[in-house]
């Protein structure tokens, strides 16, 4: 790639395997889950959440989405249970959406995409920080979470009031005493397989987690998403839409389920 990777016609997911080889690997995310064919596992443990607000720190428009970053020096805002073993620290959250309500999310399910898709983003303890873990199989366990149009979503209101301040690449402010609990669904039950980032450096190191209940959003605040900029100030205004990677062949993996 001549360019940095994006979702651009010249440096977007088509492309990106030219710099980053494991593109075409054999875990590579998202990919197409197909709940007829997933297998229920009853050794599954419950999936435990338990974050701490005192740990969210600041958003960012990275350029490609944006995040809301945590203090991941303490087991202050965790994952266990579910499909791992350990402990995982709460690293950052991002979402994932479309220029339109019709597409956005990564995962689809038998086909069907999600207007977004929520990222939470964990890496296990038993490595150093997150720079360790994110090159190792069991490094990272992704929660994904879907998003469907209804009601407004108050929580994710309070992300979205940020915007005006992140507008543009490399834009970040200060977000504190958010807690990421408020954007699960009420019922976490899941998908699980073993993957990949969905971004460069596409790294084949994390266990995802897929809920299958969505969480909701209105219209207006999917619109709210659109208004923020791939660009930085300063260059061609170019809206931060359609940063979604498309489905990754399944390379006979197999889908498990925490339900019947
Ligand atoms: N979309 S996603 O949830 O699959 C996802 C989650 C996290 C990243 C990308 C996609 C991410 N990217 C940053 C680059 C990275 O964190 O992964 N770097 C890893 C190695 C490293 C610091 C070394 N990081 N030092
Ligand atoms: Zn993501």
């Amino acid at each position: 790639m001549s360019h940095a990777w994006g979702y651009a016609a010249k440096n977007g997911p088509d492309k990106w395997s030219a710099s980053f080889p494991i593109a075409d690997g054999p875990r590579q995310s998202p990919i197409d889950i197909e709940p007829g064919l997933a297998s229920f596992d009853g050794s599954l443990k419950p999936l435990s959440l338990k974050y701490d607000p005192g740990t969210c720190l600041e958003i960012l428009n990275n350029g490609h989405s944006f995040q809301v970053t945590f203090l991941d020096d303490q087991d202050s805002s965790v994952l266990s249970g579910g499909p791992v073993s350990g402990v995982y620290r709460l690293k950052q959250f991002h979402f994932h959406w479309g220029a339109s309500d019709d597409r956005g999310s990564e995962h689809t399910v038998a086909g069907n995409k999600y207007p977004a898709e929520l990222h939470l983003v964990h890496w296990n303890t038993k490595y150093a920080n997150f720079g360790e873990a994110a090159s190792k199989p069991n490094g990272l366990a992704v929660v994904g979470v879907f998003l469907q149009i209804g009601n407004e979503n108050a929580s994710l209101q309070k992300v979205l009031d940020t915007f005006g301040a992140i507008k543009t690449k490399g834009k970040q402010t200060t977000f504190t005493g958010f807690d990421p609990s408020s954007l699960l669904p009420a019922r976490l039950d899941y998908w699980t397989y073993e993957g990949s980032l969905t971004t460069p450096p596409l790294l084949e190191s994390v266990t995802w987690i897929v809920c299958k209940d969505p969480i909701g959003v209105s219209s207006a605040q999917m619109d709210k998403f659109r208004g923020l900029l791939f660009s930085a100030e300063g260059e061609p205004e170019c809206c931060m839409v359609d940063n979604y990677r498309p489905p990754q062949p399944l390379k006979g993996r197999q889908v498990r389920s925490c339900f019947k």
